[in-house]
């Protein structure tokens, strides 16, 4: 079914980011997971850990290449010769914000079409920033992110 970017931020790569990335993997003959560098932010983990992160987590998928990008994320779809954009969503809340971005892209590039997965809802709650905040104040982010994340942030927390 073609080649998709699953574009985010990924500061971290949560399990809820990786169901995602897993069931794409599933859809498509191909996924580029494309992180995004924003050098007005400042990021938890650089965009070479969180590649770094992914590469290691999603290894095991052979159709999933990782990437990073800037800029406007059409720039890169071209570039990549993709038109299909693989959004996840939680709640309500996360629809509004990819519906304006949706509709947006399409406004830069028509033949761009975005897809929405639905979360698992095991996941649902699930945000890299909730994550950090837990970890942050100490509590168990067991089973919310892979181990070697978990491992990172307890690494980057004591610093
Ligand atoms: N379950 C399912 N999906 C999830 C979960 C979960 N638990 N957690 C996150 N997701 C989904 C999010 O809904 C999102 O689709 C994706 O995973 C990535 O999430 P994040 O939080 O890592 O990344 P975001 O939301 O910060 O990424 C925003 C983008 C980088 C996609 C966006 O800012 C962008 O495209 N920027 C480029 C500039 C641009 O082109 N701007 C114009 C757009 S109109």
């Amino acid at each position: 079914m073609g080649i998709c970017v699953y574009p985010g931020s990924f500061d971290p790569v949560t399990n809820g980011h990786l169901d995602i990335i897993q069931r794409a993997s599933k859809t498509f003959d191909k996924v580029i997971v494309a992180v995004l560098h924003n050098p007005n932010k400042n990021p938890f983990f650089t965009v070479q850990e969180r590649i770094g992160l992914l590469q290691e987590t999603t290894g095991k998928m052979e159709n999933v290449e990782i990437d990073s990008f800037s800029g406007l994320l059409i720039d890169f779809m071209k570039k990549k010769k993709a038109n299909i954009i693989i959004k996840g969503l939680r709640q309500v809340s996360d629809f509004e914000y990819e519906f304006q971005m949706a509709l947006m892209n399409k406004k830069l590039f028509p033949e761009v079409e975005t897809m929405f997965m639905m979360t698992n809802s095991e996941y649902s709650y699930l945000s890299s920033s909730i994550v950090k905040e837990v970890a942050f104040f100490k509590g168990c982010i067991k089973g919310l992110v892979p181990e070697i994340v978990e491992e990172a942030i307890l690494e980057k927390l004591k610093k």
